[in-house]
């Protein structure tokens, strides 16, 4: 069977490509999970693609990715400098976790240089565009294997 890795995007990333270009590229989200699911599968792995503006949304899907899922990849969008509830629960699920942004949150406002997610996260890929996603796969590719 093939290992499964969950991809999260959080709120507003359903707009990537619609507007802001010269921040966030011309890629839409369907580009990016094509991405996604190509370079998993170059790897063996299985990326389950979701995006969601609603934090308690994406809380459950954290704590159910215990049951399927070998780790975990998220950009949480604006949620990243905000949440209490999505490091909880990444910390709660005990997966290796890979945290994305498509900008470089330092080279941005100050609000922005903070993320509450990367406490929660083995490392932190930002300021690549949306090649960060196949970054992301890489990176936690390279994990699993190493964790056997
Ligand atoms: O750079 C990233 O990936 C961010 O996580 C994107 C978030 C932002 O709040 C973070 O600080 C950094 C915002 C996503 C909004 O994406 C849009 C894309 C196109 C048009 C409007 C919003």
């Amino acid at each position: 069977m093939t290992t499964k890795i969950l991809v999260i995007n959080g709120p507003n990333l359903n707009l990537l490509g619609t507007r802001q270009p010269e921040i966030y590229g011309q890629a839409t989200l369907t580009d990016v999970e094509q991405l996604l699911a190509e370079r998993a599968a170059s790897r063996g792995l299985q990326a389950d693609c979701r995006q969601s503006n609603h934090e308690g949304e994406i809380v459950d899907w954290i704590q159910e990715a215990r049951g399927g899922h070998a780790g975990i990849i998220i950009n949480a969008g604006g949620f990243s400098h905000t949440s209490v509830a999505i490091p909880d629960a990444l910390q709660g699920v005990a997966l290796p976790v890979i945290e994305i942004h498509v900008s470089n949150i330092y080279k941005r406002e100050a609000f922005r240089h903070h993320s509450r997610i990367s406490p929660a996260a083995i490392g932190v890929i930002a300021g690549f565009g949306i090649a960060g996603y196949g970054l992301a796969i890489e990176a936690l590719a390279a994990v699993l294997e190493e964790a056997g």
